[in-house]
Protein backbone atom coordinates (compact mmCIF):
# COMPACT_ATOMS: atom_id res chain seq x y z
CA UNK A 1 0.00 0.00 0.00
CA UNK A 2 2.75 2.52 1.22
CA UNK A 3 5.04 1.33 -1.59
CA UNK A 4 2.00 2.12 -4.14
CA UNK A 5 1.32 5.39 -2.73
CA UNK A 6 5.10 6.34 -3.16
CA UNK A 7 5.13 5.71 -6.92
CA UNK A 8 2.00 7.58 -7.26
CA UNK A 9 3.36 10.29 -5.44
CA UNK A 10 6.72 10.19 -7.70
CA UNK A 11 4.82 10.07 -10.96
CA UNK A 12 2.51 12.84 -9.83
CA UNK A 13 6.15 14.83 -9.08
CA UNK A 14 7.36 13.72 -12.27
CA UNK A 15 4.12 14.72 -14.07
CA UNK A 16 4.77 18.28 -12.11
CA UNK A 17 8.04 18.55 -13.31
CA UNK A 18 7.28 17.95 -16.87
CA UNK A 19 4.72 20.56 -16.40
CA UNK A 20 6.86 23.12 -15.11
CA UNK A 21 9.70 22.68 -17.46
CA UNK A 22 7.06 23.01 -20.51
CA UNK A 23 6.11 26.24 -18.93
CA UNK A 24 9.63 27.98 -18.89
CA UNK A 25 10.51 26.58 -22.31
CA UNK A 26 6.95 28.41 -23.52
CA UNK A 27 8.08 31.50 -21.65
CA UNK A 28 11.32 31.20 -23.49
CA UNK A 29 9.85 31.26 -26.57
CA UNK A 30 7.30 34.29 -25.90
CA UNK A 31 8.24 36.99 -28.16
CA UNK A 32 10.66 39.75 -26.40
CA UNK A 33 8.96 42.88 -26.21
CA UNK A 34 10.12 46.13 -25.27
CA UNK A 35 8.21 49.68 -25.15
CA UNK A 36 10.61 52.86 -25.86
CA UNK A 37 8.14 55.92 -24.93
CA UNK A 38 9.40 59.33 -25.16
CA UNK A 39 8.24 62.88 -24.20
CA UNK A 40 8.72 65.03 -27.42
CA UNK A 41 8.03 62.62 -30.17
CA UNK A 42 8.53 65.41 -32.69
CA UNK A 43 12.01 66.43 -31.39
CA UNK A 44 14.40 64.50 -33.71
CA UNK A 45 16.69 63.78 -30.82
CA UNK A 46 14.11 61.52 -30.17
CA UNK A 47 13.55 60.24 -33.69
CA UNK A 48 17.16 59.29 -33.56
CA UNK A 49 16.66 57.27 -30.19
CA UNK A 50 14.04 55.75 -31.37
CA UNK A 51 15.68 55.04 -35.02
CA UNK A 52 18.75 53.38 -33.11
CA UNK A 53 16.58 51.16 -30.92
CA UNK A 54 14.88 49.70 -34.00
CA UNK A 55 18.04 48.70 -34.93
CA UNK A 56 19.18 46.72 -31.42
CA UNK A 57 15.88 45.04 -31.81
CA UNK A 58 16.88 44.12 -35.60
CA UNK A 59 20.56 43.28 -34.43
CA UNK A 60 18.89 41.04 -31.12
CA UNK A 61 15.59 39.77 -32.45
CA UNK A 62 13.09 41.56 -30.30
CA UNK A 63 9.96 44.16 -30.92
CA UNK A 64 9.99 47.51 -30.54
CA UNK A 65 6.73 49.46 -29.43
CA UNK A 66 7.57 52.91 -30.07
CA UNK A 67 4.80 55.54 -27.79
CA UNK A 68 5.02 58.88 -27.73
CA UNK A 69 4.41 60.63 -24.34
CA UNK A 70 3.55 63.99 -24.01
CA UNK A 71 1.09 63.99 -20.80
CA UNK A 72 0.84 61.84 -17.78
CA UNK A 73 -2.73 60.43 -18.61
CA UNK A 74 -0.88 59.15 -22.11
CA UNK A 75 2.32 57.88 -19.98
CA UNK A 76 -0.03 56.06 -17.38
CA UNK A 77 -2.09 54.46 -20.38
CA UNK A 78 0.60 53.48 -22.76
CA UNK A 79 2.26 51.55 -19.71
CA UNK A 80 -1.14 49.48 -19.75
CA UNK A 81 -1.34 48.71 -23.43
CA UNK A 82 2.10 47.76 -23.17
CA UNK A 83 1.19 45.38 -20.44
CA UNK A 84 -1.83 43.98 -22.77
CA UNK A 85 0.62 43.61 -25.66
CA UNK A 86 2.80 41.36 -23.63
CA UNK A 87 5.58 43.87 -23.07
CA UNK A 88 8.19 43.00 -20.56
CA UNK A 89 9.78 46.23 -20.15
CA UNK A 90 10.04 49.72 -21.30
CA UNK A 91 13.20 52.35 -21.91
CA UNK A 92 11.01 56.13 -21.24
CA UNK A 93 12.12 59.94 -21.02
CA UNK A 94 8.96 61.36 -19.29
CA UNK A 95 6.64 64.06 -20.44
CA UNK A 96 7.54 65.28 -16.37
CA UNK A 97 10.32 63.78 -14.20
CA UNK A 98 8.01 63.92 -11.04
CA UNK A 99 5.98 61.01 -12.77
CA UNK A 100 8.54 58.64 -11.69
CA UNK A 101 6.28 56.71 -8.49
CA UNK A 102 3.28 56.86 -10.87
CA UNK A 103 5.30 55.14 -13.76
CA UNK A 104 7.02 52.97 -11.11
CA UNK A 105 3.54 51.88 -9.51
CA UNK A 106 1.90 50.75 -12.68
CA UNK A 107 5.21 49.07 -14.19
CA UNK A 108 5.00 46.90 -11.02
CA UNK A 109 1.54 46.43 -11.16
CA UNK A 110 1.99 45.14 -14.74
CA UNK A 111 5.56 43.32 -14.36
CA UNK A 112 7.54 45.51 -16.79
CA UNK A 113 11.30 46.57 -15.98
CA UNK A 114 11.95 50.36 -16.36
CA UNK A 115 14.75 52.27 -17.56
CA UNK A 116 15.05 55.77 -17.80
CA UNK A 117 16.89 57.43 -20.45
CA UNK A 118 17.49 61.44 -20.52
CA UNK A 119 15.34 62.67 -17.63
CA UNK A 120 15.84 61.63 -14.22
CA UNK A 121 12.98 59.98 -12.40
CA UNK A 122 12.62 62.07 -9.04
CA UNK A 123 10.23 61.25 -5.95
CA UNK A 124 7.62 63.04 -4.02
CA UNK A 125 10.74 65.11 -2.49
CA UNK A 126 12.21 65.87 -5.51
CA UNK A 127 14.75 62.96 -4.81
CA UNK A 128 16.38 61.18 -7.80
CA UNK A 129 15.16 57.90 -7.75
CA UNK A 130 18.21 56.31 -7.60
CA UNK A 131 17.07 52.12 -8.20
CA UNK A 132 15.50 52.85 -11.53
CA UNK A 133 18.35 52.36 -13.85
CA UNK A 134 19.43 55.42 -15.92
CA UNK A 135 21.10 56.43 -19.14
CA UNK A 136 21.41 60.37 -19.71
CA UNK A 137 23.58 62.98 -20.27
CA UNK A 138 26.75 64.31 -17.98
CA UNK A 139 24.88 67.27 -18.14
CA UNK A 140 27.20 70.15 -16.40
CA UNK A 141 30.24 68.84 -18.25
CA UNK A 142 28.70 68.86 -21.23
CA UNK A 143 27.25 72.79 -20.44
CA UNK A 144 30.36 73.25 -19.23
CA UNK A 145 31.68 72.79 -23.54
CA UNK A 146 28.79 74.45 -24.50
CA UNK A 147 29.89 77.77 -22.73
CA UNK A 148 33.78 77.22 -23.48
CA UNK A 149 32.39 77.00 -27.15
CA UNK A 150 30.56 80.25 -26.96
CA UNK A 151 33.58 82.05 -25.02
CA UNK A 152 36.23 80.70 -27.80
CA UNK A 153 33.95 81.70 -30.51
CA UNK A 154 33.93 85.09 -28.89
CA UNK A 155 37.51 85.39 -28.64
CA UNK A 156 37.66 84.35 -32.27
CA UNK A 157 35.63 86.86 -33.51
CA UNK A 158 37.50 89.43 -30.79
CA UNK A 159 34.55 90.22 -29.03
CA UNK A 160 34.72 92.59 -26.21
CA UNK A 161 33.17 91.52 -22.81
CA UNK A 162 32.35 95.03 -22.38
CA UNK A 163 29.72 95.40 -25.31
CA UNK A 164 28.88 91.49 -25.04
CA UNK A 165 25.67 90.22 -23.05
CA UNK A 166 24.71 86.79 -22.61
CA UNK A 167 21.08 85.48 -22.72
CA UNK A 168 20.48 81.93 -21.03
CA UNK A 169 17.11 80.89 -21.56
CA UNK A 170 17.17 78.37 -18.24
CA UNK A 171 14.45 75.19 -17.45
CA UNK A 172 15.60 74.48 -13.71
CA UNK A 173 12.66 72.22 -13.34
CA UNK A 174 14.49 69.60 -14.94
CA UNK A 175 17.72 68.73 -13.59
CA UNK A 176 19.77 67.87 -16.78
CA UNK A 177 18.24 71.21 -18.12
CA UNK A 178 19.77 73.16 -14.78
CA UNK A 179 23.12 71.44 -14.68
CA UNK A 180 23.51 72.02 -18.87
CA UNK A 181 22.89 75.63 -18.33
CA UNK A 182 24.52 76.30 -15.02
CA UNK A 183 27.74 74.51 -16.67
CA UNK A 184 27.95 77.00 -19.26
CA UNK A 185 27.35 79.97 -17.44
CA UNK A 186 30.18 78.64 -15.27
CA UNK A 187 32.64 78.30 -18.59
CA UNK A 188 31.44 81.38 -19.99
CA UNK A 189 32.75 83.51 -16.01
CA UNK A 190 35.31 81.09 -15.73
CA UNK A 191 36.47 82.96 -19.91
CA UNK A 192 35.99 86.21 -18.24
CA UNK A 193 32.20 87.34 -18.46
CA UNK A 194 31.63 89.73 -16.02
CA UNK A 195 28.53 88.00 -14.14
CA UNK A 196 26.45 90.79 -14.32
CA UNK A 197 26.02 90.70 -18.46
CA UNK A 198 24.67 87.31 -18.01
CA UNK A 199 20.77 87.45 -18.15
CA UNK A 200 18.82 84.71 -16.93
CA UNK A 201 14.85 83.65 -18.94
CA UNK A 202 12.73 81.24 -17.31
CA UNK A 203 11.31 79.06 -20.04
CA UNK A 204 7.64 77.96 -19.79
CA UNK A 205 7.73 75.25 -22.85
CA UNK A 206 10.68 73.47 -24.33
CA UNK A 207 9.95 74.57 -27.94
CA UNK A 208 10.66 76.93 -30.58
CA UNK A 209 7.90 79.20 -29.33
CA UNK A 210 8.98 78.73 -26.01
CA UNK A 211 12.10 80.39 -26.03
CA UNK A 212 11.68 83.12 -28.66
CA UNK A 213 9.46 84.32 -25.89
CA UNK A 214 12.26 83.95 -23.19
CA UNK A 215 14.51 85.45 -24.90
CA UNK A 216 12.19 88.21 -26.17
CA UNK A 217 11.24 89.29 -22.12
CA UNK A 218 15.08 89.40 -21.94
CA UNK A 219 16.11 91.51 -24.74
CA UNK A 220 13.94 94.42 -23.80
CA UNK A 221 16.09 94.19 -20.17
CA UNK A 222 19.54 94.70 -22.21
CA UNK A 223 21.28 98.35 -21.95
CA UNK A 224 22.16 100.11 -25.05
CA UNK A 225 25.77 99.43 -24.46
CA UNK A 226 25.07 95.49 -25.61
CA UNK A 227 26.16 94.93 -29.33
CA UNK A 228 26.91 91.47 -29.01
CA UNK A 229 25.25 88.49 -27.82
CA UNK A 230 25.74 84.92 -26.58
CA UNK A 231 22.40 82.55 -26.46
CA UNK A 232 22.00 79.63 -24.19
CA UNK A 233 19.79 76.85 -23.29
CA UNK A 234 19.39 73.56 -22.61
CA UNK A 235 18.99 72.41 -26.23
CA UNK A 236 18.64 73.21 -29.88
CA UNK A 237 15.24 74.15 -29.65
CA UNK A 238 16.05 76.25 -26.49
CA UNK A 239 18.68 78.58 -28.13
CA UNK A 240 17.21 78.61 -32.02
CA UNK A 241 13.97 80.69 -30.65
CA UNK A 242 16.45 82.89 -29.09
CA UNK A 243 18.50 83.61 -32.03
CA UNK A 244 15.19 84.03 -34.03
CA UNK A 245 14.46 87.06 -31.30
CA UNK A 246 17.55 88.34 -31.64
CA UNK A 247 17.09 88.46 -35.59
CA UNK A 248 13.19 90.42 -34.64
CA UNK A 249 15.29 92.71 -32.33
CA UNK A 250 17.77 93.87 -35.32
CA UNK A 251 20.63 92.08 -33.88
CA UNK A 252 22.66 91.01 -37.28
CA UNK A 253 23.85 87.13 -37.52
CA UNK A 254 27.96 88.41 -36.73
CA UNK A 255 26.60 90.18 -33.47
CA UNK A 256 25.29 86.56 -32.01
CA UNK A 257 26.47 83.48 -31.29
CA UNK A 258 23.65 80.77 -30.01
CA UNK A 259 25.57 77.27 -29.22
CA UNK A 260 22.60 74.23 -28.48
CA UNK A 261 23.04 71.22 -27.38
CA UNK A 262 21.70 67.70 -29.15
CA UNK A 263 22.63 68.65 -32.97
CA UNK A 264 20.02 66.44 -34.08
CA UNK A 265 17.53 69.21 -33.79
CA UNK A 266 19.65 71.89 -35.28
CA UNK A 267 20.43 70.22 -38.90
CA UNK A 268 18.28 72.08 -40.72
CA UNK A 269 19.18 75.61 -39.37
CA UNK A 270 23.24 74.44 -39.78
CA UNK A 271 21.80 74.10 -43.51
CA UNK A 272 21.18 77.46 -44.25
CA UNK A 273 23.82 79.82 -45.34
CA UNK A 274 24.11 81.82 -41.85
CA UNK A 275 22.48 82.86 -38.82
CA UNK A 276 23.40 83.85 -35.45
CA UNK A 277 22.52 80.25 -34.28
CA UNK A 278 26.60 79.17 -34.76
CA UNK A 279 26.36 75.41 -34.02
CA UNK A 280 25.83 72.54 -31.40
CA UNK A 281 26.97 70.17 -28.92
CA UNK A 282 26.22 66.52 -30.55
CA UNK A 283 26.43 64.05 -28.25
CA UNK A 284 25.35 60.61 -28.71
CA UNK A 285 21.68 59.74 -29.56
CA UNK A 286 22.59 56.89 -31.56
CA UNK A 287 24.00 55.49 -28.75
CA UNK A 288 21.77 56.01 -26.17
CA UNK A 289 18.69 55.03 -28.24
CA UNK A 290 20.48 51.55 -28.92
CA UNK A 291 22.42 50.99 -25.48
CA UNK A 292 19.28 51.39 -23.91
CA UNK A 293 17.09 49.10 -26.01
CA UNK A 294 19.72 46.34 -25.66
CA UNK A 295 20.16 46.79 -22.19
CA UNK A 296 16.58 46.24 -21.74
CA UNK A 297 16.99 42.98 -23.60
CA UNK A 298 19.68 41.58 -21.95
CA UNK A 299 17.67 41.82 -18.75
CA UNK A 300 14.89 40.38 -19.93
CA UNK A 301 16.61 37.21 -21.58
CA UNK A 302 19.58 37.01 -19.01
CA UNK A 303 18.41 38.87 -15.96
CA UNK A 304 21.48 41.16 -16.17
CA UNK A 305 20.40 44.19 -14.73
CA UNK A 306 21.49 47.32 -16.09
CA UNK A 307 23.98 50.15 -13.70
CA UNK A 308 22.03 52.25 -12.13
CA UNK A 309 23.50 55.02 -13.66
CA UNK A 310 25.42 55.71 -16.71
CA UNK A 311 26.29 59.04 -18.24
CA UNK A 312 26.87 59.78 -21.23
CA UNK A 313 30.39 62.60 -21.73
CA UNK A 314 31.12 62.86 -25.05
CA UNK A 315 30.16 65.72 -27.31
CA UNK A 316 31.38 67.39 -30.82
CA UNK A 317 31.27 71.13 -31.86
CA UNK A 318 29.16 70.72 -34.82
CA UNK A 319 28.98 73.85 -37.11
CA UNK A 320 28.19 75.26 -40.48
CA UNK A 321 32.19 74.04 -41.18
CA UNK A 322 31.49 70.43 -40.00
CA UNK A 323 28.18 68.92 -39.38
CA UNK A 324 27.61 66.58 -42.22
CA UNK A 325 31.08 64.98 -41.87
CA UNK A 326 30.37 64.65 -37.98
CA UNK A 327 26.76 63.86 -38.50
CA UNK A 328 27.94 61.09 -40.91
CA UNK A 329 30.62 59.74 -39.15
CA UNK A 330 27.94 58.55 -36.99
CA UNK A 331 25.79 57.56 -39.15
CA UNK A 332 22.75 60.66 -38.69
CA UNK A 333 23.74 61.97 -42.48
CA UNK A 334 20.90 61.34 -44.64
C1 LIG B 1 16.16 66.29 -22.53
C2 LIG B 1 15.85 67.30 -23.61
C3 LIG B 1 16.11 66.69 -24.99
C4 LIG B 1 17.50 66.11 -25.04
C5 LIG B 1 17.67 65.10 -23.96
C6 LIG B 1 19.06 64.51 -23.93
O1 LIG B 1 15.19 65.29 -22.52
O2 LIG B 1 14.53 67.73 -23.52
O3 LIG B 1 15.98 67.68 -25.99
O4 LIG B 1 18.44 67.14 -24.88
O5 LIG B 1 17.43 65.70 -22.68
Amino acid sequence: MNHRRGIRSLCRAALAVTAVSLSSSLLAADPVKIGFLVKQAEEPWFQTEWAFAEKASKDKGFELIKIAVPDGEKTLSAIDSLAANGAQGFVICPPDVSLGPAIMAKAKLNDLKVIAVDDRFVDANGKFMEDVPYLGMAAFEVGQKQGAAMAAEAKKRNWDWKDTYAVINTFNELDTGKKRTDGSVDALKKAGMPQDHILFSALKTLDVPGSMDSTNSALVKLPSAAKNLIIGGMNDNTVLGGVRATEAAGFKADNVIGIGINGTDAIGELKKPNSGFFGSMLPSPHIEGYKTAEMMYEWITTGKEPPKYTAMDEVTLITRENFKQELEKIGLWN
